[in-house]
């Protein structure tokens, strides 16, 4: 059995999203946010404390974007991973980082020093700063995007994990400076099935176990 650990909002919805697009089974544990602090028993499922927590067998895995590349594999038929010979590979591989390495990465600094920190440790330039890198990150999206519908031309892993900045851009109030074909390309993301569904399995699973449904802070 397909194994997810996830806090609402946090980076493991990017697995969800996959497991939904996928639509196989999995056994999905809610945590309150952040588990190292509220649910010390997860550090035996992850010491670093960090969801997400992915197991499949024997297999564990704790990089959110490497877990949709897994699952993409394991579930060749769908579609969702591009192969070394077609000509979208380079680009699959790397908006797949991309979406973890330098979209998600500004916006933690964001997120640490607006909701984090205690108003004393603030930093509204280091807010600004980071902000400013996020949407200027963007800018290699924006071309590639007035002219094909998904990042790999078919929708892929890639769009999971650039999705996923792209949501918690949201979160934090960024998704209104976003340029038009990204601002299209996100409502666009946030239409299909696979999207819809993974929302409400973790509103569904979040109630069924007694873990607030209010989207969790995202990250750290
Ligand atoms: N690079 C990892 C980052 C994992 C991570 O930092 N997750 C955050 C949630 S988005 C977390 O669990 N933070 C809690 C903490 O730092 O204690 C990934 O993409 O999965």
């Amino acid at each position: 059995m397909l194994k997810l650990h996830h806090c609402i909002g946090a980076r493991s919805f990017r697995p969800l999203w996959m497991l939904e697009e996928l639509d196989v089974p999995y056994a999905l544990t809610m945590h309150p946010f952040p588990p190292r602090v509220h649910d010390e028993a997860f550090l035996d499922v992850n010491p670093l404390g960090t969801v997400p927590a992915f197991s499949d067998g024997e297999a564990r895995m704790t990089e959110s974007a490497a877990i949709c590349e897994y699952l993409a594999w394991r579930y060749p038929d769908a579609g969702l991973s591009v192969a070394p010979g077609e000509p979208a590979y380079a680009a699959y591989l790397n908006f797949l980082h991309f979406g973890e390495a330098t979209l998600t990465f500004p916006q933690t600094l964001v997120l640490r020093y607006t909701h984090f920190e205690p108003p004393a440790r603030r930093q509204p330039q280091v807010v600004e700063d980071y902000t400013r890198w996020f949407l200027s990150r963007l800018r290699t999206l924006e071309p590639l995007l007035t002219q094909q519908t998904y990042l790999c031309g078919r929708f892929t892993a890639a769009d999971i994990s650039v999705g996923y900045a792209l949501l918690l851009a949201e979160h934090l109030g960024l998704d209104e400076r976003f340029k038009p074909a990204v601002a299209d390309y996100w409502q666009r993301l946030k239409t299909r099935d696979g999207y819809r569904r993974a929302l409400e399995a973790e509103r569904t699973a979040a109630l069924a176990q007694g873990v607030s449904s209010t989207p969790a802070p995202a990250t750290r």
